[in-house]
């Protein structure tokens, strides 16, 4: 059963070792056909978080700004959203589309996500669906104005948290890595899954 987490659905120790092992595979299927690359704001800054995608689309950002498209930026198209994160999709979403895309974020130790809104998507009211693997995650949460108060969670390896109803157009960001907490990859790192609906 769910937690609440500033309205957002938060399933801790939702996968056991066995299916995150699984999924760090997957993932690393996916980054053979689609390897992580460092995106660049619009501004012209590096991002921290390496990137990759899966599905119908990837979400890029470069000198261009930001988008959801349909092609690597090496030009081939994103590998399918594999099985075992498509299904975790229908287990906790509670939406009535299929994800069309699964957003792949690499964290090093020294990586962090600045307080931002998801709001690249067609339809808000679609859920996001997050998954937590490797090291430890200082999650910030607030509300839907930048000014509005935060709260923290360290995300775990095999967390889950579903973004739904007003949390899904909250503030959000993760602020610190907990390099060396998991052994769950090979070297220190975590990654992030979204399954999001784009068009
Ligand atoms: C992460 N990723 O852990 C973070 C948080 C992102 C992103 O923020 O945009 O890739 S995953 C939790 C999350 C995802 C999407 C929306 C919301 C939270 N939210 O509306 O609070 O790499
Ligand atoms: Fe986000």
């Amino acid at each position: 059963n769910p937690v609440d987490l500033s309205g957002a659905a938060y399933f801790p120790a939702a996968l056991d070792q066995a299916a995150q092992s699984a999924l760090v595979e997957d993932v690393r299927a996916i980054l053979r056909v689609a390897p992580l690359v460092q995106p660049m704001t619009p501004s012209g800054k590096p991002m921290s978080v390496r990137m990759s995608a899966a599905g119908d689309y990837g979400w890029v950002t470069d000198r261009k700004g930001y988008r959801y498209q349909r092609r690597h930026p090496d030009g081939q198209s994103w590998p399918a959203i594999p099985l075992s994160l498509s299904s975790l999709w229908q287990k906790y979403s509670n939406s009535d589309r299929a994800p069309q895309c699964c957003l792949v974020n690499w964290y090093g130790p020294e990586a962090k996500m600045g307080l931002h809104q998801d709001k690249d998507e067609a339809d808000l009211t679609q859920p996001v669906l997050s998954i937590s693997l490797g090291d430890e995650a200082r999650f910030r949460i607030g509300g839907v104005n930048r000014s509005d108060p935060t709260r923290s969670v360290w995300l775990r390896s095999g967390d889950i948290v579903v973004l739904q109803g007003p949390s899904r157009l909250a503030y959000h960001g993760i602020d610190k890595i907990r390099a060396g907490s998991s052994s769950l990859l090979q070297s220190s790192g975590r990654i992030n899954l979204t399954l999001r609906v784009v068009d």
